[in-house]
């Protein structure tokens, strides 16, 4: 049949090049369809100035192929936006995906047919295709946010999203700027645009804390040793909680000597990224730790910020890395810069945004840009947009009744949606680890599953309702032994006006996720329910 394939992949990211390769490589016919007219998904679009990557470039890649790694090398501890997008297009065009790729091509309805056991997938242009399976990589920020400001559209200057950045360049010099939003992408774009613009209005309503990524380009000796490396840390990263090759921590802050506890805090400091937050297994678990934490990287706040007035409003109070830990270059350094202003949106909110700019409860800031790095509705946020719906023509917003009942088995497979898989979807480990190593395993996990439905004569595979209940209460339950409950971000939906909160992702680390993935897999797809194919005789 014309626009039949084995599987549909929606998405061509990170997720969507490896899941198409691994697939076709396993004879499977796969066809990727892709909203953006290129490969790359967030790397596509969040172009904004600063844009890089948190974790260390040399593991933020493929790990799945030596022979892929060697062939390329990263110019720079933690890469940038462009640079990343190019390591894509390379990897999809060494491994010969694009052919199985349609861009500009928005799914807009994937519709189970019962009688016939296949996905049916309307796109926004009004093409139909089949197939056997349907695959979500999606990712897990993929769908920006804007907030509902009153008056937004009465702005007369120029405003973008980070997560929706023009592909030409926008034009700062001489400009008066505001940027809402002080997460990861706030934080990377601030010190970037105050270097052009005329003038800076930040518009906080939290303050972060920050630990410098320490950027720096790499010498090509460094560049021959990670690559000699190679299998060694590809080994450790496999089986880390993180995905990262930092191994699981023993140590407890609270339990360790106060002088001990600073000199190890200065050192995962001067050694910038990722290795503080991990530096201890208690801080998200403990409350004293976590203080203890929290307030050696207030001190650096205090140290960096020159203007005593400023400074204050700059101090964080929330648990440390319950919100998405961020790196910096300069962040808060760029507060002494006179030409960027601070303005505290818990002592005065924006009221609405005018023709002129933004008008908070004190007064009006007039700008002629105002960038939006108001992040995303993250984990479910694009799922729910699509409108899949699966057995009796039951969609997924009425299974998750619209978000407030988010429950999935592993974070793979929903109950009532047969043959349809999401990489990194809500309650697997995702977001919290090294994610190019989750999406990794994820692939190698369905792939190994269609193979085994292709050699077993299975139609179809769908969670129990019961092992689905089983897992999301657990998420919660292991989410709920730790802090990450207690604060308003992304990883609770309390970002989104009127989301349900709920955790969605697996805290025991990706080591034991693997685990379990693996354990199921062993066990004929246990919590999984598979629909035979009738052998005529
Ligand atoms: P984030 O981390 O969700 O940050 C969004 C920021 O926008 C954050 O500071 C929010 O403040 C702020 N925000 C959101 N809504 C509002 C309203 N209504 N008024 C004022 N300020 C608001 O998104 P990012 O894009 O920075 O990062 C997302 C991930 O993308 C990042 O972790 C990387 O993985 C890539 P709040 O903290 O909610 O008070």
């Amino acid at each position: 049949m014309a626009n039949h394939v084995d599987a549909i992949v929606i998405g061509a990211g990170f997720s969507g090049i490896y899941m198409t390769y691994k697939l076709r490589e396993e004879g499977f016919t796969v066809k990727t369809l892709e909203k953006a007219a290129g490969v790359g998904g967030v790397w596509f679009l969040a172009r904004y100035p600063g844009a890089r990557c948190d974790s260390d470039s040399i593991y933020y890649n493929y790990i799945f192929s030596e022979e892929l790694y060697k062939k390329w090398s990263w110019s720079s501890r933690f890469a940038a936006q462009d640079e990343i997008l190019s390591y894509l297009n390379f990897v999809a065009d060494e491994l010969d995906v694009k052919k199985e790729m349609q861009f500009n091509t928005e799914v807009k309805f994937a519709i189970w047919d019962e009688d016939q056991t296949k996905w049916l997938v309307t796109t926004a242009q009004g093409e139909v295709f089949t197939a056997t399976y349907l695959i979500s990589g999606v990712g897990c920020l993929s769908t920006s946010s804007i907030p509902n400001f009153q008056g937004r559209e009465s702005f007369k200057g120029e405003s973008y999203h980070t997560g929706n950045w023009p592909h030409t360049p926008v034009d700062l010099k001489g400009k008066r700027v505001g940027v809402i939003g002080t997460g990861s992408s706030g934080v990377q774009s601030i010190p970037v645009i105050a270097e052009e613009a005329k003038e800076v209005y930040v518009f906080q309503r939290t303050p972060q804390y920050s630990v410098p990524t320490r950027n720096r380009q790499f010498t090509e000796e460094e560049i021959a040793q990670f690559k000699e490396a190679f299998l060694d840390a590809r080994e450790i990263m496999l089986n880390s909680p993180s995905g990262l090759p930092i191994p699981r921590s023993t140590r407890s802050v609270v339990d360790t000597p106060e002088e001990e506890r600073i000199a190890i805090l200065e050192d995962a400091w001067e050694k910038g990224g990722m290795i503080l937050n991990n530096a201890f297994y208690d801080i998200v678990i403990d409350p004293k730790s976590n203080e203890l934490v929290s307030e050696f990287l207030r001190g650096k706040i205090r140290e960096k910020v020159k203007k005593s007035d400023v400074v204050e409003h700059l101090l964080p109070y929330y648990y440390y890395s319950t919100k998405r830990p961020i790196l910096d270059t300069n962040y808060h350094d760029t507060y002494n810069q006179d030409h960027v202003t601070l303005v505290n949106l818990r002592q005065q909110p924006i009221e609405c945004i005018t023709e002129n700019g933004i008008q908070t409860t004190e007064k009006e800031y007039p700008l002629d840009i105002i960038v939006f790095a108001t992040g995303y509705d993250a984990m479910t946020g694009t799922l729910l947009k699509l409108d899949i719906r699966g057995r009796n023509g039951v969609s997924l917003q009425e299974k998750w009744e619209n978000g407030a009942k988010v429950e999935t088995y592993l974070g793979l497979g929903l109950a009532g949606f047969p043959n349809f898989f999401t990489i990194t979807g809500p309650q697997s480990p995702s977001v919290l680890t090294n994610v190019p190593t989750a999406i990794e395993q994820h692939v190698e996990w369905i792939s190994d599953c269609l193979n085994y439905l292709r050699e077993h004569n299975v139609k179809t595979i769908e969670p129990t309702v019961e092992a689905e209940i089983q897992w999301s209460k657990q998420c919660t339950e292991i989410a709920n032994g730790t802090l990450f409950t207690k604060t308003e971000s992304w990883y609770t939906g309390s970002n989104i006006d009127g989301k349900s909160r709920d955790f969605l992702i697996y805290l025991n680390g990706l080591d034991n996720y693997r685990q379990l993935c693996n354990e199921v897999a062993e066990h004929g797809y246990k919590g999984y329910q598979l629909q035979y194919e009738e052998i005529k005789a």
